[in-house]
């Protein structure tokens, strides 16, 4: 594959921005090799800047349900730019962005937009620590929640990826805040109310988690931690920056009926666009400044462009249900892979929710970081570039979740299946 124009690209990448790159799970570490320098997208589809084209999974790590430059987000953002692309003040389409999150989430009444999901999940942890008046914050190995001082200890995604155990800059006091236990193991969290309960200020979870490649919630486990937080007074925070409008129209709370105390959101509720936002019932919210005292704030925050696009979006999926559609194409793309590795006699583990999916090289079952972790990452190195000689664009790392789009069809899915196929069977 000529890669010529994206090796000049990252040689001067690299003597500008650290690893070439500004964000790290994009700079093909964990797979080796220069990473693609991208010219556009369209629709399903990637062209990299040497006019190589590839059926794209990343969809920008889960933004783009729709597909790439689809005609109405580009309408509208032009649109909306030409009127001004920021006031630092109120503008109508951040209500109506907020009105749509309202109407979209059962368990949110009010809402902060901020610039990422980062910032999402940093705010509502200040404030459910305003709100319980305690300090002790649990999550689980292998989750990612950005990249915010006190969670990115045993963070998945990037972290994972880049195989990070250490958390220099982050020091002792605040490491010491955030207790850290396997994902879908309820004993170990009954263990840490026993343990700690009256000074948990909140549980945060991915209730699909998607940053240690995806693992769904064991049956019972959201319920579990819904009713131990309640018991012990703590908050319960679903980290919907990817599930939020992904796996059904009301995010993952939707799917499995269980209501968190405080929802984080980003990615696809900006169409494209910088975003994130946190939000939850009156009760919690009113603390937030200027209303109460937990301050938070952005330049940027609910800039009319990000917002118009997020709308544009979300009312795509509200209207035309595209889920079952996901389902579909999901499915597919999941059950073709299976049977090319059972062809290939490769053991691997297919994990699903709706339209994101990982394919772990390793036997199974994955329901946990540790589980995640013993996949072949050699093995994974050398398919991701057999599927990339051949067309298709997974993400550089065994630890993410790959994404299908609005913007996909059974055709993109079966080539797929076929460039897994023989992928398998030459680097299997
Ligand atoms: P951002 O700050 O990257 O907008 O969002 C952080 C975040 C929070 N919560 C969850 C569940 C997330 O998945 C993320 C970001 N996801 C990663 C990839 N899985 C973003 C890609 C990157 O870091 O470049």
């Amino acid at each position: 594959m000529n890669q010529h124009r994206s090796k000049e690209l990252y040689t001067k990448a690299s003597s500008l921005l650290p690893g070439g790159v500004n964000s790290p799970v994009r700079a093909f570490q964990a797979v080796g090799g220069t990473p693609l320098f991208i010219a556009r997208g369209e629709g399903a589809y990637l062209v990299d800047v040497d006019g190589n084209k590839f059926i794209d999974y990343l969809c920008s790590w889960g933004p783009l349900i729709l597909g790439h430059a689809h005609q109405e987000v580009v309408e509208i953002a032009s649109q909306v730019l030409r009127l001004g692309s920021s006031f630092g003040a109120p503008s109508p389409w951040e209500v109506d962005l907020a009105q749509l999150i309202v109407d979209a989430l059962p368990s949110v009444e009010m809402v902060r937009m901020v610039n990422s999901g980062t910032e999402a999940v940093m705010s509502a942890v200040r404030l459910a620590r305003a709100y319980t008046a305690r300090d002790l914050v649990v999550k689980f190995a292998g989750g990612y929640h950005g990249h915010s001082d006190g969670l990115i200890v045993q963070g998945g995604s990037g972290i994972a990826t880049l195989g990070i155990t250490t958390r220099p800059g982050i020091p002792q006091a605040i490491a010491e805040t955030t207790l850290t236990l396997p994902y879908n193991d309820l004993e170990a969290v009954e263990q840490v109310f026993r343990d700690y309960g009256e000074r948990i200020a909140a549980v945060i979870v991915e209730p699909i988690a998607g940053n240690m490649g995806v693992v769904p919630p064991r049956p019972g486990f959201l319920e579990g931690l819904r009713k131990l937080t309640r018991e012990a007074g703590a908050l319960l925070i679903f980290d919907e920056v990817i599930t939020g409008f992904r796996v059904s129209y009301g995010g993952a709370q939707a799917l499995y009926g269980v209501l968190p105390d405080l929802t984080c959101l980003g990615k696809i509720i900006g169409g494209g666009f910088p975003v994130g936002a946190f939000g939850g019932p009156r009760e919690i919210m009113r603390l937030v400044a200027p209303l109460g005292p937990v301050y938070q704030a952005g330049t940027l925050s609910g800039n009319p462009v990000a917002m118009a696009c997020g709308v544009t979006t979300l009312r795509i999926l509200r209207d035309r249900n595209p889920y079952d559609r996901l389902e579909e194409l999901g499915a597919r793309l999941a059950e073709g892979l299976q049977e090319a590795a059972e062809e290939a006699g490769v053991p691997v583990t297919v994990n699903r929710v709706g339209s994101m999916l990982t394919l772990f090289f390793t036997e199974g079952p994955v329901e946990n970081f540790d589980d995640a972790n013993r996949s072949d990452k050699q093995r994974f190195s050398r398919f991701f570039w057999a599927m990339l000689e051949r067309g298709v664009y997974i993400p550089p790392s065994q630890f993410e979740a790959w994404f299908v789009s609005l913007a996909h069809t059974e055709e993109e899915i079966d080539r797929t299946v076929e460039a897994a196929r023989e992928a398998l069977r030459h680097a299997g």
